[in-house]
């Protein structure tokens, strides 16, 4: 098959991603040496759907780079897209000129130019990488994942890298932006997003998708997921989508989450559905614990719903009808911070250097603010530290849109939401605040490399629009 006629029918043909266990002799070399090239993909991953897409070298998402915990990265990016670009290492503590935030800690890598990135990625587990300019590279394609394996963790049977994302009708997009967008609401019914709307509520800031993949392919597209009877499975699940939060189910299965955003919760959680928040990650597993074909999808209201869909099926059951999932979330257990922190109404300690309480607001029908604290960036209020401060951060959230919150260069600890005290705050580095008067409250202490860190709302609109600011090291 010609290379062309592959990209036009597969997108990126990375299809379900399995992982072989890293080799040894990767755990104990120096240095990996990768060059990542951005250019135009003609991106086309269902029936009808033709994207003008960037691409990391030539696939959607882009390569999954995986190093050992210890192990210095040393990359080579090349832009090629045409327009101006950076990588951003989400998730990643690491020196703040390798942070890939232009007009921050950057200027954009021009096209036709290139930047050398180089650290040694940390802390372990699933974190990823994506554009971080304001031209919309992200949202077009410019993404991946990026896996910090720490040898010393759990061996899965087999593991595999779901990269969930969306083709975003891009004219919504523009008017998104201006706050005058038609496009409804997909999330599936009985979903908090739902829920939560007023019926006074105008829209104005949903963006439409033409195609919905995982790996970069619609159902049924996308290669399966051949696993074995008697396998415990390891699912690495990031939502890359640019606005939307996403609920993803495994036919047939609960599923057993033990990392938030690459990080070990305290507890394990048995759910029916992940619910995976912009930029969020959670590791799950499951057991095969008999024969059959099964549909890990994401689910929403979207008439095209179904195609956000791969198969997972044991040997000889290749061709066997999928069992699937209703597209509802009535009476399905998914994952909440509350379920996986345990809560308490004892009030949180927030003993700390520097608090801040900020409101998020914004968004009203035609109006391209999203504010913190009634400023846009970057205008808004910095978070001034000196080494070893502790900062406690409080949002409470007046619009009726929820906001994945994320802070660079920190993991921090969620200790609150919505007025309940978490037992065992969840080391993240994006959560989200619910709409209507949500709060959610955080801690981080000022120990990482000095520079300026964005703090800001993960939605691409909302960030677009303003609601961003900084942690700056005095
Ligand atoms: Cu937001």
């Amino acid at each position: 098959m010609h290379r062309r006629r592959f990209l036009q029918i597969g997108g990126g043909g990375m299809a379900a991603l399995a992982l072989a266990p890293l080799p040894q002799r990767a755990f104990g070399s120096d240095v990996l040496n990768y060059t990542l090239t951005a250019a135009p993909l003609r991106f086309a991953p269902a029936a009808g759907v033709v994207f003008p897409a960037l691409a990391y070298n030539g696939t959607l998402p882009g390569p999954v780079i995986r190093v050992a915990l210890g192990q210095r990265l040393r990359v080579r990016y090349v832009n090629r897209t045409g327009v101006s670009t950076s990588v951003h290492w989400h998730g990643m503590i690491l020196p703040n000129a390798m942070d890939g935030a232009v007009g921050v800690t950057q200027r954009g890598v021009r096209s036709g130019g290139n930047f050398l990135y180089e650290f040694t990625p940390g802390p372990a587990g699933t974190r990823w990488y994506h554009d971080h300019d304001l031209n919309m590279g992200m949202t077009r394609g410019l993404f991946g994942m990026i896996l910090v394996e720490d040898p010393r963790d759990e061996r899965a049977d087999a593991e595999f890298a779901l990269v969930f994302h969306d083709v975003p009708r891009m004219d919504t997009i523009a008017s998104a932006i201006r706050g005058v967008s038609n496009a409804p609401m997909t999330d599936p019914s009985g979903s908090p997003e739902l829920l939560e709307m007023r019926p006074d509520s105008r829209m104005g800031d949903e963006v439409a998708y033409a195609a919905h993949c995982i790996n970069g392919a619609s159902y049924p597209g996308g290669a399966p997921l051949a696993v074995r009877v008697g396998q415990k499975v390891r699912l690495r699940v990031l939502n890359a989508n640019p606005t939307q939060t996403r609920y993803v189910r495994l036919a047939g299965h609960r599923l057993r989450v033990t990392h938030a955003d690459g990080n070990a919760l305290a507890q394990a959680l048995d759910v029916d559905a992940l619910r995976i928040g912009v930029g969020e990650r959670y590791d799950a597993w499951f057991e095969v614990t008999r024969p059959g074909a099964w549909l890990l999808q994401g689910i929403s209201s979207d008439p095209l719903a179904f195609e956000q869909a791969v198969v997972v099926h044991t040997e000889g059951m290749e061709h066997a009808p999928p069992q699937g999932n209703s597209q509802s979330l009535e009476g399905v257990d998914y994952f909440t911070y509350q379920k996986a922190a345990g809560v308490t109404s004892a009030a949180p300690n927030v003993q700390a250097q520097i608090r801040k309480d900020w409101i998020l607001d914004g968004g009203q029908y035609g109006s391209n603010r999203w504010s913190i604290d009634g400023k846009t960036y970057p205008n808004t209020e910095k978070i001034f530290v000196r080494r070893g401060d502790r900062v406690v951060v409080r949002f409470t959230n007046k619009t009726d849109m929820e906001h994945p919150m994320h802070l660079h260069g920190h993991t921090y600890d969620v200790m609150e939401i919505n007025g309940q005290t978490l037992v065992r705050p969840l080391a993240k580095d994006v959560s989200l605040v619910s709409p209507n008067g949500g709060t959610l409250t955080w801690r981080f202490d000022a120990t990482s490399p000095a520079g300026r860190w964005l703090l800001h709302c993960h939605n691409d609109i909302h960030m677009m629009d303003g609601m961003m600011t900084e942690v700056v090291y005095r």
